[in-house]
């Protein structure tokens, strides 16, 4: 019955995070319940943002409940980003990367040694450019809220320092589900394998995969520095959070409901950056404890930059080649 399901629902997010998982309005019983879906576990800033969210729209209304589901309880970032097509989850917040296999323009994020620091991001995000990527979800029957921050990402591996190119050479890495992830270390010389996020850490201790890349804050809360011996600071990508709404869901709310929960994604997203580049540098010394750390001299980030030149190329084709030309703009004009 439903009330079994809704128990279950509970148990589990309190299993997880706690009654923090759950944000109550003052009118619980009448409220509708928005469930959030995260790949990552609520150790990480993107829970504890997405409990802010919930946090302001129960301020803001009264009209709705928040549950945060973390750690892929409810599904990995691509296939609960398809139920958010067919109506069938609220909400989620994935890397932008697999939704590539929704909308190859996404794949513009993906695009490596692009993005050169948080401020190029952030502008680049909040301008014409972001807000046009987030208007093209509603074709994809995705409503997009605001952009929040996952980070640049760092290579792990458990095999050598990796401080070259050719320290990667046959290195085993997981990719995020993305084809052009797959081809930039492919080009590079390592040896990529596509999984969900779900699988890293077993693959890790297994050895299945000797490394992976991710945000400093994943590496150490997901624990891969437990199973990594080498980090070294690539830096290579920046792919974003999208905060998604589905649509089918979204067109069955008035306009102020709407509004309310727009506005405190919006709002939710200063938190999300604050807390998450609070997090990116406490993750970094938490690891380097426990992990040798290599930084990539500005000569041998430029050959990496050479090697993926044609990654590049290829797959602004399926992209788009106006969506490349407007991201590099819009990245070239924040220097
Ligand atoms: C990855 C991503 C993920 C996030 C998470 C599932 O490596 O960085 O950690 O998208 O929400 O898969």
């Amino acid at each position: 019955s439903e009330d079994e399901l809704d128990n279950e629902d509970e148990a589990e997010a309190e299993d997880g995070g706690g009654a923090g998982g759950v944000i109550e309005s003052d009118n619980p019983e009448e409220a509708q319940t928005l469930r959030i879906s995260l790949g990552l576990n609520d150790q990480h800033p993107l829970y504890e943002s997405a409990v802010h969210f919930g946090e302001l729209l129960t301020e803001k209304t009264d009209d709705f409940n928040v549950e945060v589901y973390h750690s892929e309880q409810i599904a990995g970032d691509l296939v609960a980003t398809e139920m958010l097509q067919n109506g069938d989850l609220e909400i989620t917040i994935p890397s932008t990367s697999p939704l590539m296999n929704i909308m190859p323009e996404y794949g513009v994020f993906d695009l490596p040694f692009v993005i050169p620091d948080h401020e190029a991001a952030d502008e680049v995000l909040d301008g014409p450019f972001g807000d046009q990527m987030l208007d093209m979800l509603e074709d994809q029957d995705l409503v997009g809220l605001a952009w929040w921050e996952n980070g640049f990402r760092n290579l792990t591996n458990d095999i050598r320092p990796v401080e070259s190119i050719d320290d990667l050479d046959g290195l085993t890495l997981r990719t995020m589900e993305t084809d052009i992830h797959l081809d930039v270390w492919d080009a590079l010389g390592a040896n990529p394998t596509p999984m969900s996020m779900g699988e890293v850490f077993t693959g890790l201790q297994q050895g299945t995969i000797d490394g992976q890349e991710n945000p400093y804050p994943t590496i150490d809360l997901e624990g891969f520095d437990e199973v990594n011996d080498y980090l070294s600071g690539t830096n290579h990508v920046y792919t974003p959070f999208v905060f998604l709404f589905s649509k089918p869901i979204w067109d069955e709310l008035d306009e102020d409901q709407q509004e309310a929960i727009a506005e405190s994604a919006y709002e939710a997203r200063e938190f999300n950056r604050e807390r998450t580049r609070e997090v990116e540098e406490s993750s970094l010394e938490d690891i380097q404890d426990r992990m040798e750390f290599s930084e990539i001299t500005d000569e041998e980030y430029e050959r990496f930059q050479e090697a993926v030149e044609p990654v590049i190329e290829d797959h602004s084709v399926t992209i788009g080649e106006d969506i490349v030309n407007d991201f590099m703009e819009a990245v070239e004009a924040t220097q």
